[in-house]
C-alpha cells in the first residue's frame, strides 16, 4: 500500500505522532494508501521552515527568477500529466474525460497565469506638497504577507489547492497546504514537482490530517501563519473566522452555495438544457458553482424538465478512464449518506421525484462505489430544506416561474450567494438580470466558462473576498507605503 507522508523543509516526512488514517477510493470503497496524521507538532514544523524559507531563499531571490521558476513547475505539472490524473481519479473517483478537460490542466495553467500577472503588478506613486515647498514623493512597495496557510476542500482538488498556491507563491509567500484528509494525493505528487522545478525547501509544505482539533485547527491557531486562504462549507469557514481571530490573520474564504440558474423560455433549448445538465451533474455536483434550484419559465417548464430528466437518466456510470461514463461517485460513505437523507427528506417535503432518488444498481467492484442516481424534483416549496440548504450531490428543484421579476426574487431567496447562470436571448434581459442577482459570478447563457483574470468568490454566506487575476495578488501581498521627503 502506498503512503502519502508530510513534505516539510522540502523533505517527505512521517507525522510525529507516527500515525496514518486511510485514503479510500470511492469508485469501490478500498483503501488505497496510508496518510500521514498530522497535528500541532507537525504544523510547527512546517511553519517554521516556511518562515526559515521566505526570510531566506525565497524572499531574496529576484521576482523575475521566482516567477520563472513557477513556470517550470507548470511545464512539470504538464509534463506529468498522466500521474496527477491517476492520482486525482484514485482520491476523487471522477471521470478521467473530466479530469483532463479541466482538472490536471488548470493545476498547470494556475502557475501560468499567476507568475505572468505577478510580473505587471504596480502600485501607486504620490508627490506631495509640504510647507517648505520641497515636497515629498509616497510610493508604495507590495510586499509579500508571510506565510499562508492553504486548507482545501476534496471535490477540486489540485485545481483548488493550485488556484491558491500559485498566487501566494508569485507573490513571494511560503505556503503550508492542508489538504482535505479526503484527498491528499495530488498535493503530494506536487511535492515532487516543486522540488524537480527547483523551488527551494521550505517554500511549499503540506501536512496531511484532519480540521477541528486538527492540522487544518493548528494551522489556523499557529502565530506564525499570517493568512489563512481557505474553500470549504459555509460552517466551516465560521469556525476558521473565529479561530483566527486572536492572530488577526488576513482571510479569504471560497464557501458553500445554493445557485440558482434561470432559464426563460426565450432561451436556446439546446444550449439551455446542454448548460443545466452539466451545471447540475458536473463532478456529480460536487462543485461549489453547482445549480441546486432552477427556475423555467412556466411555457417551456413541462419540456424543459422531460429533457433534463432523460438527459440525466443518460449519464453513464462505471470505469473512470472509459470516456462514456459520465458522473462519478461522490466523495465519501459519509457524504453519500448525506445525499441519501436528502432524498428521503425530499419525499417527506412532498417532492416530485422526476427521475432518481437512490442509489444505482452497479455491477462490480462500483456497487461497493459511493454512487447516488442523477436526480430531479419539482413540486417543493421555497422553504423546504432541500430548497435551502447546499446538498453538494447530482440534484436539483426545478420550479416554474411566469414573470422576470418573480425569477430574480427567487434567485435572491437564499442564504447563499455564490453564483447563478441566465439563459435567455434577450440582451437587455441578460444584463438586467445578471446586474439584480446577489452572487458573485454570473453566468449568462453559460456555466462555469472561466477566465482566470477575472474576480471569483462569493457573497453573503458563500465568502469573503475575491480570488483571481490581480484580485489574488492584492490578498496575498499588502502595500507599504514609503513617504521621501525632497
Ligand atoms: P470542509 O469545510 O468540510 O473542509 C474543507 C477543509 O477544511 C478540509 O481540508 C478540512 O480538513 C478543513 N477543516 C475542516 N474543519 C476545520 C477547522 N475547524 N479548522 C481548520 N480546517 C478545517 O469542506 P469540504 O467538505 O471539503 O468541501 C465541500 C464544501 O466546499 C462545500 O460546501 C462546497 O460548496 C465548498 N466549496 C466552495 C468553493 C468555492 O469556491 N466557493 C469551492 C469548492 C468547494
Ligand atoms: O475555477 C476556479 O478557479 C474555482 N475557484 C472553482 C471553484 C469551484 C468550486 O467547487
Amino acid at each position: 500500500m502506498r503512503t502519502f507522508r508530510h513534505f516539510i523543509d522540502g523533505a517527505f516526512r512521517d507525522a510525529a505522532s507516527g500515525q496514518t488514517f486511510p485514503d479510500v477510493c470511492p469508485l469501490d470503497g478500498k483503501p488505497f494508501a496510508e496518510v500521514a496524521l498530522g497535528g500541532a507538532q507537525d504544523v510547527d514544523l512546517a511553519v517554521r521552515a516556511a518562515r526559515r524559507a521566505h526570510r531566506g531563499p525565497w524572499g531574496s531571490m529576484g521576482a523575475a527568477e521566482r516567477l520563472d521558476r513557477l513556470r517550470l513547475v507548470a511545464d512539470a505539472v504538464q509534463r506529468r500529466f498522466d500521474d496527477f490524473l491517476d492520482a486525482e481519479i484514485a482520491d476523487t473517483g471522477k471521470p478521467a474525460a473530466e479530469a483532463r478537460r479541466i482538472d490536471i490542466p488548470r493545476g498547470a495553467a494556475n502557475f501560468r497565469i499567476f507568475a505572468d500577472l505577478a510580473r505587471g503588478m504596480g502600485t501607486d506613486c504620490f508627490e506631495t506638497h509640504t510647507e517648505d515647498g520641497a515636497g515629498a514623493l509616497n510610493y508604495a512597495v507590495r510586499v509579500p504577507l508571510g506565510v499562508v496557510g492553504v486548507i482545501c476542500p476534496w471535490n477540486l482538488p489540485l485545481l483548488l489547492m493550485t488556484w491558491k498556491v500559485a498566487p501566494a507563491l508569485a507573490a513571494g509567500n511560503t505556503v503550508v497546504v492542508k489538504p482535505s484528509e479526503e484527498t491528499p494525493a495530488t498535493a503530494t505528487l506536487l511535492a515532487e514537482v516543486m522540488a524537480e522545478a527547483g523551488i527551494p525547501p521550505g517554500v511549499y509544505n503540506v501536512v496531511h490530517g484532519f480540521g477541528p482539533e486538527g492540522a487544518g485547527e493548528a494551522l489556523v491557531r499557529h502565530p506564525g501563519v499570517n493568512a489563512i486562504t481557505f474553500t470549504g462549507e459555509s460552517r466551516t469557514g465560521q469556525a476558521i473566522m473565529a479561530a483566527s481571530a486572536p492572530t488577526v490573520k488576513h482571510l479569504s474564504f471560497e464557501l458553500g452555495g445554493k445557485n440558482p440558474a434561470i432559464i426563460f423560455d426565450d432561451a436556446d433549448f439546446d444550449a439551455a438544457v446542454n448548460g443545466t445538465v452539466r451545471s447540475v451533474f458536473s463532478n456529480a455536483g460536487q462543485v461549489c458553482l453547482c445549480s441546486e434550484r432552477v427556475y423555467v419559465q412556466r411555457g417551456l417548464f413541462d419540456r424543459f424538465v422531460s429533457a433534463l430528466a432523460e438527459r440525466a437518466g443518460s449519464l453513464r456510470m462505471g470505469d473512470p478512464y472509459d470516456n462514456a461514463v459520465g458522473i462519478g461517485p461522490l466523495i465519501s460513505r459519509t457524504h453519500r449518506e448525506k445525499v441519501l437523507s436528502y432524498f428521503a427528506a425530499a419525499r417527506q417535503e412532498g417532492a416530485t421525484v422526476v427521475t432518481g432518488g437512490g442509489v444505482p444498481d452497479l455491477p462490480a467492484p462500483y456497487d461497493a462505489g459511493y454512487y447516488v442516481q442523477p436526480t430531479i424534483w419539482t413540486g417543493l416549496e421555497e422553504s423546504a430544506r432541500c430548497v435551502r440548504e447546499e446538498i453538494f450531490g447530482p440534484v436539483c428543484h426545478v420550479r416554474p416561474f411566469d414573470e422576470e421579476e418573480e425569477a430574480v426574487a427567487l434567485a435572491n431567496d437564499s442564504e447563499y450567494g455564490l453564483a447563478g447562470a441566465v439563459w435567455t436571448r434577450d440582451l437587455s434581459r441578460a444584463h438586467r438580470v445578471a446586474r439584480q442577482l446577489e452572487v458573485g459570478l454570473a453566468w449568462v447563457n453559460c456555466w462555469y466558462l472561466r477566465d482566470l483574470r477575472t474576480p471569483f468568490g462569493g457573497t453573503k454566506l458563500s465568502g469573503v473576498g475575491r480570488e483571481g487575476g490581480q484580485y489574488s495578488m492584492q490578498f496575498y501581498s499588502e502595500l507599504r507605503n514609503v513617504c521621501v521627503k525632497l
